[in-house]
């Protein structure tokens, strides 16, 4: 097969060379009782963005879903969304990428100096559970990894386009253990977001489920919600689309 390859990762890790979407078998393994299982797959002929967008995944990607059941709250959830985009932007920075976030669950490239970017990775939690407590949790981490960026969207860029092809074996074990660690201390992925988001200090236009925001990014909270400064006061969003403005 394509991409099976042996490594050592703190859970264990189910191998595809070609599969609808990781998200999906990790919604199936779900139904099965299964707990800390990765589905890697090198290329995904159903990927799923959020709210039931397409997302390419050709051979040569990291796809990747980390299926697990935290002890948290469903409120607490989204931290695992941003503990992926900190684990992929510091491997993708590692890689030579100059990897930053844009909340809530871009990787991104930044381009030029007015908060414009390409789309390096994106992430898709899904979950099930009860209003006090996650029963699964699955991280679906898409990777624009050794693919040429003219394979993908006019808007995404690739680490083959930024840095050259790297070692996807090395990059998967480099993200679980990364993640792995997020799960005995969540909430110290908080600073670590801080110090990578691109987002912060960007005038934002965020649509949320209750409507349109614009204002200034100025901070996230501790679960992980957008503070965004507005002429009426300070706003929280906790989740939703977000578009960089031109200052
Ligand atoms: C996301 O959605 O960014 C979440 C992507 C999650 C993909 C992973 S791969 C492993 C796992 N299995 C899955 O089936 N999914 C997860 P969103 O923020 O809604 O962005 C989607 C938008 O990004 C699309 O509407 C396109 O405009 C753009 N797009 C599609 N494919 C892309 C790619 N490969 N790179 C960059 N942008 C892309």
């Amino acid at each position: 097969p394509a991409i099976e390859y042996e490594l050592e990762a703190p859970v264990s890790v189910e191998y595809h060379d070609s599969i609808g979407s990781t998200n999906d078998r990790a919604r199936e393994l779900a139904a099965t009782g299964a707990t800390d299982v990765a589905v890697v797959a090198d290329e995904q002929v159903g990927g799923r963005g959020r709210l039931e967008r397409a997302w390419s995944a050709p051979s040569g990607g990291v796809w990747l879903s980390l299926l697990t059941r935290p002890k948290i709250t469903p409120a607490r959830a989204p931290l695992y969304t941003l503990a992926a985009s900190v684990a992929t932007a510091r491997a993708a920075r590692e890689a030579g990428v100059d990897a930053r976030i844009k909340w809530p669950n871009d990787v991104v490239v930044p381009v030029g100096e007015d908060g414009e970017y390409r789309k390096l990775a994106g992430i898709l939690t899904e979950m099930e559970g009860e209003m006090d407590r996650v029963e699964w949790i699955a991280v679906g981490i898409g990777v624009n990894a050794n693919i040429d960026a003219a394979d993908l969207p006019e808007t995404a860029t690739t680490i083959r386009e930024e840095a050259g092809d790297v070692d996807r074996r090395r990059f998967v074990q480099r993200l679980l253990e990364e993640l792995a660690e997020y799960r005995t201390d969540l909430e110290s992925v908080v600073p670590a977001w801080r110090e990578l988001a691109l987002t912060l200090g960007q005038r934002v236009r965020v649509e949320r489920p209750s409507g349109e925001l614009v204002g200034d990014a100025v901070d996230i909270t501790d679960s992980g919600a957008l503070v965004v400064e507005t002429a009426d006061g300070n706003e929280t969003v906790a989740a939703g689309d977000c578009e960089h403005l031109r200052p």
